[in-house]
């Protein structure tokens, strides 16, 4: 591995050792603004508030998921698309054995670590694209031993 920055050096760091002080305030101030626009322009519009309404209202249904040895029950899980649903997540198994209940392709997906014995619940927002979506259990090894779903969005 070599030690390059991963960053590039910021206007601080560029800055010429005669440059007027004053000044950099207002290039952090005009960075930020820059940043904040494409962090959140993406998430404006129809799809914000699609996602503030659906996370601010009760969720549509409820799924329920075991985790135990190497399998995840139900294998087939229904959900209606673009809506919250919230899935509860148990961990049948001894206190050592992690298992991590993830989804893939939704509009929020779900990564959700629980040792045995405990149970964990959190709201998934579905895609509103029907199909067919994997859901794995993110634990090294754990997918290919057999700990795989299908995710279907209706
Ligand atoms: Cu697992």
């Amino acid at each position: 591995m070599d030690d390059t920055p991963a960053t590039p050096p910021t206007a601080a760091t560029t800055r010429k050792p005669g440059a007027p002080k004053s000044r950099l305030g207002l290039w952090i101030g005009l960075g930020i603004v820059g940043v904040s626009a494409v962090v959140l322009a993406p998430l404006s519009g129809p799809n914000l508030r699609r996602t503030l309404t659906l996370f601010g209202s009760p969720p549509a249904s409820t799924v329920t998921v075991t985790m135990s040895g190497r399998t995840i029950s139900p294998e087939e899980i229904r959900v209606p698309r673009g809506s919250a649903v919230k899935v509860a997540v148990s961990n049948l198994d001894g206190p050592r054995d992690g298992h991590r209940f993830k989804t893939m392709g939704q509009d929020f997906n779900l990564d959700l670590a629980t040792w045995g014995g405990q149970s964990k619940s959190e709201v998934m927002l579905t895609s509103l694209k029907p199909g067919r979506y994997a859901f794995i259990c993110s634990v090294r090894g754990h997918a290919s031993e057999g700990m795989v779903g299908v995710l279907i969005v209706e």
